[in-house]
């Protein structure tokens, strides 16, 4: 006999079983468009932004094992090379970095990039490209492609790209939740940020119950650091400088910093996470030296201060709270630049849009 507190118990069990996102309300309509155009196309091209991180490496990988399950021709690219300690994820391999000439695609996807720009200066512009389709997560969507799979709300391009899985019918294989929730752990810092929502949660129990090995991923992804990379750390870290109210840090590495440790801009990666973990800074900039008087400025803000409201008034972009571009002075002058923002802004970390906008 099932006695009524069983039942309810293993009602509540189902429940907690059963998997709900919220995000579906919203991306819906977004997801039937997305497979429909996918389904419709045969030659495809997946493509992320320049300098791939975990995300975009991610979630262009799990694209192309998409688009293999469904018998599509599909050709994966980046003008940069996928970074090291994304290498691990099965079909990192595949990622070509130049294409044939006047070839042709029936669809280009790009994941995790918010406009053509970001693509990278040397993505080749005499594509022929039937149609488009933007997979991303950042604020503000790109308007100008045919399809749209968008919303500011996820925590990774790799976590739209999950749902667009289920909808399309394709098994989520252990080789696609490691690139899927490769996504998801550097998007939001090792669940850390606050996009790290309910729904971002869930998919990534889902990817774990496939049975992924987790250590595996973190390992490769966290502590897979060439020794050059350390080296170079222990140049960054000197150059710490913090504004006399404490609320602005600044790190930065110089070409010749660089070429002393033998590594490229993308090295830096994460070092910026140093400046903004001092108590009581609210904006930490890394700058790295692209060449003389030129410097790529990132971003990183705690709390509600929307840095992509402050890269995008230098000509760059991104999310709330991590945004770069590339700014043309020296040092001081850049720093300087950045310091009057922040000095106009009212000093808690909750400030609004719209007073941070009145700021710019
Ligand atoms: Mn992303």
């Amino acid at each position: 006999m099932i006695t009524l507190s069983a039942l309810a118990q293993s009602e509540r069990r189902q429940s907690v079983g059963t998997m709900y996102y919220q995000l579906l309300d919203e991306i819906n309509p977004m997801l039937q468009n997305a497979a429909a155009i996918i389904k419709a196309s045969q030659r495809v091209l997946v493509s992320m932004h320049c300098r791939p991180d975990g995300d975009a490496a991610g979630s262009a990988i799990a694209m192309l094992h998409l688009l293999k399950a469904l018998n599509k021709e599909v050709t994966l690219f980046n003008v940069d090379e996928i970074p090291a300690n994304f290498a691990f994820l099965q079909g990192a391999e595949e990622c070509e970095r130049s294409l044939p000439q006047n070839a042709s695609y029936d669809l280009l996807i790009v994941v995790d990039c918010a406009e053509p720009r970001l693509l990278g200066k040397r993505f080749p512009q005499d594509l022929d490209v039937k149609k488009t389709l933007y997979i991303d997560h950042h604020s503000v969507p790109y308007v100008g492609a045919d399809v749209i799979l968008h919303s500011a709300k996820a925590s990774a391009a790799g976590e739209l790209i999950f749902h667009l899985f289920n909808t399309l019918a394709v098994p989520i294989t252990i080789a696609v939740a490691e690139t899927l929730y490769t996504s998801i752990l550097t998007d939001t810092g090792s669940f850390r940020y606050s996009c790290t929502s309910a729904d971002c949660l869930a998919v990534s129990s889902v990817l774990v119950g496939t049975g992924l090995d987790v250590w595996r991923i973190s390992s490769f992804v966290y502590e897979n650091n060439p020794v050059e990379k350390l080296k170079l750390l222990g140049m960054v870290l000197p150059t710490l400088w913090i504004s006399e109210d404490g609320r602005l840090a600044s790190l930065h590495a110089t070409r010749d910093m660089l070429r002393a440790c033998r590594c490229s801009g993308a090295m830096t990666d994460g070092f910026i996470n140093y400046a903004r973990s001092v108590a009581g800074v609210e904006v930490s900039i890394f700058l790295t030296q692209l060449e003389e008087g030129s410097y790529r400025l990132s971003f990183r803000s705690r709390g509600n201060l929307d840095v992509s409201l402050i890269a995008a008034s230098f000509g760059g972009g991104g999310h709330k709270n991590a945004a770069a571009c590339t700014v043309d002075g020296d040092l001081e002058d850049i720093r300087q630049r950045v310091q009057v923002i922040i000095d106009k802004i009212p000093p808690n970390t909750d400030c609004s849009d719209t007073v941070l906008r009145a700021c710019l």
